[in-house]
């Protein structure tokens, strides 16, 4: 049987690292496309020669001609620019909404049976362009957010409750950004309920209550401190487990940006929710009951969304 075949559109800080995690997991060969001439092919080579230390056989390819993506079975986009001082975020929707044009016709164009994982901020907005540039299926196309939100928020559990984060679960349901919305009530370490260690006396509502504002503003935290970048290594490695659910079928239970046909009272938009990966893409979107708090937040998240997305008709008219 041949190896599987991974597309790494963007072969920046998260594509690189994407690149190192397929490659030491040994998910597949992997192209690294970038419009940057040298980046791909350096960092593919970079890691070529760590394959005989850490003894992984995948082949690794950089590239700046979409034509290698050919027959990917998945295509990773990191593609895009960040947003710098003087940038308003409608022009970083312009110029990201432009990547996502290009990326999509060469993904359609090369790859059109590959499971697509947009990463790309603003995510909500990014993903739902790449499907309309793409045309691909709706269950083929995700975004990246809600598994690494939900990490963010799993790892501070986990220190506050002195546990292993592998006992810790959580969701993070909503858009990518300040208006995601940790449930705290479906968060449990090794299935109990965060309310009901609450009144344990495990911790109170007032930590738990900063966590969930600690993880909203989790991307910022990291910007802070890095000052030149954001986050990369959970970025990657929560694409990488979206990656590995379909590549596997799996049928993990993630949350991710899905595509919302009517399920959650939301038509035609991209919202995170959790959802089940397997080798059909999207198997299924799990429609969670939410309590009135958790609803209302989620409405003003499905909001913030929608502004987005009349932000992106209004630059780029062919959507
Ligand atoms: O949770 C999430 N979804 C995110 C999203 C968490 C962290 C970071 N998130 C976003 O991912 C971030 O705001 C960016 O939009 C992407 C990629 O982040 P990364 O840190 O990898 O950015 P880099 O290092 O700037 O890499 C982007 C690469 C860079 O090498 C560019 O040359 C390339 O994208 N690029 C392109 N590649 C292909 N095609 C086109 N048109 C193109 N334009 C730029």
């Amino acid at each position: 049987m041949a190896r599987k075949k991974i597309a790494l559109i963007g072969a920046g800080m998260i594509g690189g690292t994407l690149a190192h995690l397929a490659a030491i997991k040994e998910l597949g060969d992997v192209v690294l496309f970038d419009v940057v001439e040298g980046v791909p092919q350096g960092k593919a080579l970079d890691l070529s020669q760590s394959g005989p230390v850490e003894g992984y056989d995948v082949a690794l390819k950089g590239t700046n001609d979409y034509a290698d993506i050919a027959g990917a079975d998945v295509c990773i986009v990191t593609a895009g620019v960040a947003r710098k001082p003087g940038m308003s975020r409608d022009d970083l929707l312009g110029i990201n909404l432009k990547v996502m044009k290009s990326v999509g016709e060469g993904i359609a164009a090369n790859a059109p049976d590959a499971f697509v994982i947009c990463v790309t901020n603003p995510l909500d907005a990014m993903v739902w362009a790449l499907r309309e540039f793409s045309g691909l299926p709706h269950n083929k196309v995700v975004g990246m957010a809600g598994v690494l939100d939900s990490a963010r928020f799993r790892h501070f559990l986990a220190e506050e409750f002195k546990v292993a984060m592998a006992d810790v679960t959580a969701f993070v349901l909503g858009g990518h950004g300040d208006t995601m919305v940790p449930v705290v009530e479906y968060s449990t370490v090794a299935g109990i309920p965060v309310p009901d260690l609450i009144a344990m006396g495990w911790s109170t509502k007032e930590r738990i209550d900063e966590i969930v504002k600690r993880t909203r503003g989790g991307g910022g935290e990291i910007v802070a401190l890095l000052k030149t970048g954001s986050a990369y290594y959970a970025p990657a490695t929560s694409a990488i487990e979206m990656a590995e659910a379909y590549l596997k079928d799996k049928k993990r239970v993630l949350p991710c940006a899905a595509y919302l046909d009517g399920e959650y009272g939301v038509d035609g938009l991209y919202v995170g929710v959790p959802i089940v990966i397997g080798a059909g893409g999207v198997e299924r979107i799990v429609e969670i009951k939410l309590n009135d708090e958790a609803k209302a937040n989620f409405q003003v998240s499905v909001d913030a969304v929608k502004e987005l997305l009349v932000a992106c008709k209004g630059i780029e008219p062919s959507l």
